[in-house]
């Protein structure tokens, strides 16, 4: 029913027909994670990265109320200026494609375009997750019901260290939802390699993390998998620095009342400022570490079958 929604480039369509490795990519790290007009660099070299390591990039979003799955150059600028398309979670969907709406899809929304495409492989920068101080905002991402529920393997540095990473990897545990460390026994922080957090799984290389995934869909296990990906050493950020500039950023964001689906974005573009663009710089290179990561598995996917 919702295929007449949607729109698979071509390219993309004959890939996965094909079993070429595909990785999804989400537009909301572009249209309100990333600051306008330097995203289009990024939204470009994040798919030459894909392609470069053998798999075909398929970029998602909602453009005139159709679900897109790969972007032609033309769409991929439109969406990445703020001005032209809200945020797009699992709740916003219908409402956007029902009024012809414009909007770039978060980690959630991508990931139920990349499963409705047949995608199994999504990069993206951090998830989102349990916000700090969630006891009493419930702030609580969206992204983590749909990885408990929606099969594809999500790439990423693992959630901003803006979040309670503690209570993120408790939800996540009570969700059935496996979080595999790429080459590396601890939960990474996004703008820098540990949280401190340890985790139970980690694995080598590509091919152990693809048969983790597989074995997972095999045994009839529904939802995804967070393969958590640590920064490139020479980009990371000192944890406690970013402590410091991540508190100050919250606290403006309380005493501007900053709520809902406005939260995170106002918060990447607050500690980009108090790091005078640092973090932007570590932002963009641990997602296209991502894309790497996520390239390499979605092949090793493909030779599993
Ligand atoms: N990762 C980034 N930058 C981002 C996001 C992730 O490096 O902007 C986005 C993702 O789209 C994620 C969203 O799904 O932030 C989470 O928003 P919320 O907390 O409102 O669910
Ligand atoms: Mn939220």
């Amino acid at each position: 029913m919702y295929e007449k929604y949607l729109d698979i480039a071509p390219h993309v369509k004959e890939a996965i027909a094909n079993n070429q490795p595909v990785v999804a990519l989400e537009s909301t790290i572009l249209s309100h994670g990333f600051p306008y007009p330097e995203n289009m660099d990024f939204a470009k070299e994040v798919e030459r990265i894909v392609r470069s390591e053998g798999a075909i990039p398929a970029t998602t979003a909602v453009i005139g109320g159709r679900l897109k799955v790969g972007l032609s150059e033309d769409e991929l600028m439109f969406i990445c200026n703020p001005k032209d398309v809200g945020k797009v979670s699992r709740r916003d969907i219908a409402t956007y494609v029902a009024t012809g709406k414009d909007g770039a899809t978060t980690v959630a929304s991508t990931m139920m375009l990349a499963h409705m495409a047949g995608i199994k492989v999504f990069a993206t920068g951090g998830i989102g997750g349990v916000h700090r101080g969630a006891e009493t905002t419930m702030d609580i991402s969206a992204d983590l019901m749909e990885l408990a529920n929606t099969p594809v393997a999500v790439v990423c540095a693992g959630a901003k260290q803006l979040l309670d990473l503690g209570l993120t990897l408790e939800y996540l545990e009570t969700q059935g939802v496996p979080v595999i460390g790429y080459q590396t026994g601890d939960f990474p922080a996004f703008y820098s390699r540990s949280s401190g957090f340890k985790l139970d799984y980690a694995c080598r290389d590509a091919a152990e993390a693809a048969l983790i995934v597989k074995t997972k869909w095999d045994l009839g296990l529904k939802g995804g998998v967070v393969i958590g990906n640590p920064i490139p050493k020479e980009y990371e950020l000192d944890h406690d620095w970013m402590e410091g500039i991540i508190t100050e950023a919250i606290k403006d964001a309380n005493a501007k009342g900053i709520r809902g689906k406005a939260t995170t974005p106002f918060l990447l573009a607050r500690i980009k400022d108090l790091t005078e663009g640092v973090s932007f710089g570590s932002n963009v290179q641990l997602a296209y570490n991502n894309a790497r990561v996520a390239a390499k598995i979605a092949a090793e996917l493909c030779k599993l079958g």
